[in-house]
């Protein structure tokens, strides 16, 4: 199976998003440095915006569709809980923020050493661009 291939910018939270979710689950991943509504994004989005996700014959779009499927698809601490009700006390629009002793990786604040690492494969993704 190819690296899944997140297709978007360094400079779209909703990209790096996805790319937390590799970098917690340590999963190999290629980020391609596209503009929005880049021939490529409207492949998989209607709309053109990023990120999308390809893997193998796997097309998704939506960062949170495409964050799911990587948790599930990869080994690995898992990013959301088993727990829906868990999953809902740590949705935005849910209210309060997960309890981290009960879901150590799903929070909304990014751990300091992740953020480095996007930030490190951001540089050699888009050079200039960061
Ligand atoms: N709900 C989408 C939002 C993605 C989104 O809005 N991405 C921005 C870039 S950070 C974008 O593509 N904007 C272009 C547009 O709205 O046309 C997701 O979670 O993936």
């Amino acid at each position: 199976m190819p690296k899944p291939e997140i297709i978007g910018s360094v400079r779209s939270t909703y990209t790096r998003v996805v790319c937390m979710v590799c970098e917690e689950k340590a999963i190999q991943y290629v980020l391609t440095e596209k503009p929005l509504r880049a021939p490529e994004i409207l492949a998989i989005h209607p709309f053109g915006k990023m990120p999308v996700l390809r893997h193998g014959d796997v097309e998704l779009f939506e960062s949170k569709a495409i964050a799911t499927y990587l948790d599930r698809s990869f080994a690995g601490p898992h990013v959301f809980p088993s727990d829906p009700h868990m999953c809902r006390s740590g949705s935005r629009s849910g209210g309060r923020q997960h309890p981290r002793s009960a879901c150590p990786n799903a929070g909304n604040s990014c751990n300091r050493s992740i953020a480095v690492q996007i930030s490190a494969n951001a540089r050699r993704a888009a050079p200039g661009l960061v």
